[in-house]
């Protein structure tokens, strides 16, 4: 039995000392020094390279690092028949909650503003709004959505959520499927989009859906929060939106391609708040104890947890 690493953007040996704190008679293996592929019976994968995961005949478990899988199902060369578990782990959770409550507020509170105005030496003070004049709609009401959902509607904002299947969370209003999602995005003065990447979510985020936002809110406009995938956004259409006022300002995490390049406008937009994908990152400490749990799961012959559906693509 061996856990092999294949993981491309991440740092291979801090991932690889975490478990080893954790399991030191563990049999380890990196990419490209894999030794006898037919000892690896686990992976642990982010953008593996191609052809590798289906050259392993004895693989049981591929392990994403991450809440999301894209990064695993877009290797085209990936076995049919290995079943690939992503990360549904609390601390993940929170710190994205975290992030979205505190963009969310950020935004709400105008916090940008009050920075500049410091950096004037401008006692700039002016009137605010209550939480409960704001609506918050949060596109996928999975594990993370659905947290950061409860977390703001206890503020006090207005929250909706809208994912495929219908929810039932108190005090959020859940929409679902496509049906309902023109009555989600007229609600929402702030579009918070913690959605997987699949085909049917690339590019959502574009002209028309930002055309279908509420202009009712305080701000006249709405505002844009993404921690999803960057692939989910239409960047040069989020900036017109911003240019021509039907945006009043964005957060993004996620970009099309990152890092983010050095020429993209977002990094200078005044009405941007630019992350470098940070929003929720994988502590190797606590994800390497979710892994290895799972594996010792596996091994006890009990069903590994968070399985991917792959026709759905997350
Ligand atoms: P989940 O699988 O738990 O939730 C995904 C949600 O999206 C579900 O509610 C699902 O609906 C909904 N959804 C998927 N496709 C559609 C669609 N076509 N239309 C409507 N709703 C849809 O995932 P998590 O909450 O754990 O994670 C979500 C994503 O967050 C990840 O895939 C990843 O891309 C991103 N992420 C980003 C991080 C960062 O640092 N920026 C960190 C971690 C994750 P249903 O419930 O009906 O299935
Ligand atoms: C994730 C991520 O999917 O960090 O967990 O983006």
């Amino acid at each position: 039995m061996a856990l092999l690493y294949l993981i491309n953007s991440w740092s291979v040996a801090e991932w690889t000392e975490a478990m080893r704190r954790l399991a030191p008679d563990l049999d380890i293996r990196t990419w490209p020094e894999i030794g006898n592929q037919a000892d690896i019976t686990y992976s642990v994968a982010w953008l593996p390279p191609a052809n590798v995961l289906r050259s392993l005949p004895n693989l049981k478990v591929i392990f994403s690092l991450g809440a999301g899988v894209d990064a695993i199902l877009k290797d085209p060369t990936l076995p049919d028949d290995v079943p690939i578990a992503r990360v549904n782990e609390p601390d993940l959770t929170m710190r994205m909650t975290e992030y979205v409550v505190l963009q969310v507020l950020m935004h709400h509170r105008q916090q940008r503003r009050m920075d500049e105005s410091q950096r004037q030496r401008r006692w700039d003070s002016f009137a605010t709004h209550s939480a409960s004049a704001m609506s918050v709609g949060i596109m996928g009401l999975g594990v993370l959505g659905s947290d950061a959902a409860r977390k703001l509607a206890s503020l006090g904002f207005k929250v909706a959520g809208w994912s495929r299947s219908r929810k039932s969370i108190p005090g959020v209003e859940c929409f679902a499927g496509p049906q309902e999602f023109d009555s989600f995005l007229e609600r929402t003065d702030i579009l918070v989009s913690l959605l997987p990447h699949t085909p049917e979510t690339t590019g959502i985020i574009n002209r028309d859906l930002i055309a279908r936002l509420s202009r009712k809110g305080p701000f006249g406009a709405p505002i844009l929060i993404n921690a999803g995938r960057g692939k989910q956004q239409v960047e040069s259409d989020i900036l017109a939106a911003l240019d021509s006022g039907a945006l009043h300002a964005a957060t993004l995490d996620v970009f099309e391609t990152e890092p983010l390049p050095e020429a993209s406008p977002f990094w200078s937009h005044p009405k941007v708040t630019v992350t470098p994908h940070m929003a929720a990152d994988s502590d190797p400490d606590t994800i390497s104890a979710y892994v290895l749990r799972q594996i010792r799961r596996h091994q006890a012959g009990e069903p590994v947890e968070n399985i991917v559906d792959r026709s759905r693509g997350y």
